[in-house]
């Protein structure tokens, strides 16, 4: 099923076309309207009318997160504010948060775009949605809300939070699709079965998850407990939120609104475009955006583009799900090592639980690391002896994982902190 047939399976070359009439457009408005694009592309002697192929936009400079911290809060905002209808910003866990804005048209492209991912994921007006995810400044929850309503469906927008309740809704209210950060269904899931609650008497069908990393391995995880067909969503604040990549149910790579998106994947370090199907960090710009349109943008996602057709029958290109951020990524004696594949490992070992946290620290000049690992009750309260091979067992696949040694420190069921919103799998304690 599809949203919007003749955009979702339009022929690629014809596709590219309307993609480039919409660059042409876009890099002329921000040249007009946001003195930030005008003043770097002057200064740089581009002239936007030499733009003239898709490939041209290589010509251009890319927008980072630190272009749009200058420029807080409306800076590169294309309209006059009186024009704008709706203000997001992304949480900043470091620095100043980003600011974005919304006209009129930009809600309703929005919505359109994510009613194509929820239809692409299984969704349709029967179902009884329940959101998960904040509602405020965090895009999750209204960008999801608007796209489920467009849709037509019943939406339950409970936000984030109050495990407990969520479950009784989910249960009275009778949700079919739930939507949140994988982490924070994993932990409805975990809290269903300590409640006692036997899954069959809920109504879930479909789970639609994004807003941060996660592997197949807890897909898995994830569909075995709630019993549904989960989805990996993808989008980020500063483009528009959700709405920009997702799954259908094939379930293999998020089809990208190419339409709406013109995306690139470069090498971080030379900054030149990988060779197709690599991976490398997405570069996003927009072609439809008013309010906040970007050129370029550096996503520090790290990605690859998968050049196949779908069966589904989209056109619009998947990329694969994204393992995990370049600012993320840390050099534990000179090896890169992404949190993504220690939650593989850790996943596969039995006995643990799906739930871990990295500590970084530093000894002298070397990066010190130790993965705490949650461990079922009745192994962390075996013998010594056994809890010592289990460690020895993680420690061994770690180490052919990753290629280098890192610690590993048992920890009793739920020490590791829970969250409702995006999980904090890494602290770095190096910053401190
Ligand atoms: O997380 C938007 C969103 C909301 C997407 C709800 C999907 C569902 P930000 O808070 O600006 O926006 O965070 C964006 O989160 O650059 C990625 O690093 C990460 N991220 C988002 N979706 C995924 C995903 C929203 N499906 C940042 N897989 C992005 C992995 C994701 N990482």
């Amino acid at each position: 099923m599809y949203w919007e047939p003749e955009n979702e399976t339009m022929k690629r070359d014809e596709r590219e076309q309307l993609q480039l009439e919409r660059l042409e457009a876009t890099l002329n408005r921000v040249h007009m309207n946001v003195p930030f694009y005008r003043k770097k592309f002057d200064s740089l002697g581009i002239d936007t009318d030499d733009i003239r192929s898709l490939d041209d936009i290589r010509k251009l400079p890319f927008t980072t997160k630190n272009d749009l911290r200058d420029n807080y809060p409306y800076g590169l905002f294309a309209v006059p504010l009186r024009e704008v209808v709706r203000i997001h910003a992304s949480s900043g866990t470091t620095g100043m948060s980003t600011v974005v804005g919304y006209t009129k048209n930009d809600i309703k492209t929005w919505s359109n775009l994510v009613a194509r991912i929820l239809t692409a994921a299984g969704i349709t007006k029967d179902d009884v949605i329940q959101i998960a995810f904040g509602y405020g400044l965090f895009t999750g929850g209204f960008g999801l809300h608007y796209g489920a309503e467009r849709i037509g469906a019943s939406v339950i927008p409970i936000s984030s939070g109050n495990t407990a309740r969520q479950i009784k809704i989910m249960q009275d209210f009778r949700t079919t699709a739930l939507i949140c950060t994988p982490s924070y269904a994993l932990l409805i899931a975990d809290t269903i079965a300590e409640m006692g609650i036997g899954i069959n008497s809920f109504s879930l069908k479909y789970g639609l998850f994004g807003a941060e990393p996660w592997s197949e391995a807890m897909r898995k995880e994830i569909q075995d407990k709630l019993k549904i067909v989960a989805t990996d969503n993808y989008g980020l604040s500063e483009v528009m939120g959700p709405g920009v990549a997702g799954e259908c149910t094939e379930r293999n790579g998020l089809h990208i609104n190419e339409d709406h998106f013109l995306v690139e994947v470069i090498n971080p370090e030379t900054l030149e475009a990988v060779a197709p199907g690599e991976v490398g960090e997405l570069v996003i710009t927009t072609l439809t955006k008013e309010a906040f349109p970007v050129i370029r943008f550096r996503t520090r996602d790290l990605t690859r583009l998968i050049p196949e057709p779908c069966p589904c029958g989209r056109t619009l290109r998947r990329m694969h799900r994204v393992m995990g951020r370049t600012d993320d990524m840390l050099i534990i004696k000179g090896v890169n090592v992404f949190p993504s594949q220690i939650e593989h490992v850790l996943f596969d070992i039995e006995g643990t639980e799906p739930h871990y946290q990295i500590i970084v620290d530093r000894k002298g000049a070397m990066d010190d690391v130790t993965v705490k690992v949650e461990v079922s009750e009745p192994i962390f309260f075996d013998e010594m002896k056994k809890q010592n091979e289990l460690v020895d067992l993680i420690k061994r696949r770690l180490a052919s994982e990753l290629g280098i040694g890192v610690g590993v420190k048992l920890v009793e069921k739920k020490s590791i902190e829970r969250s409702e919103g995006k999980a904090k799998r890494v602290i770095d304690l190096r910053k401190i």
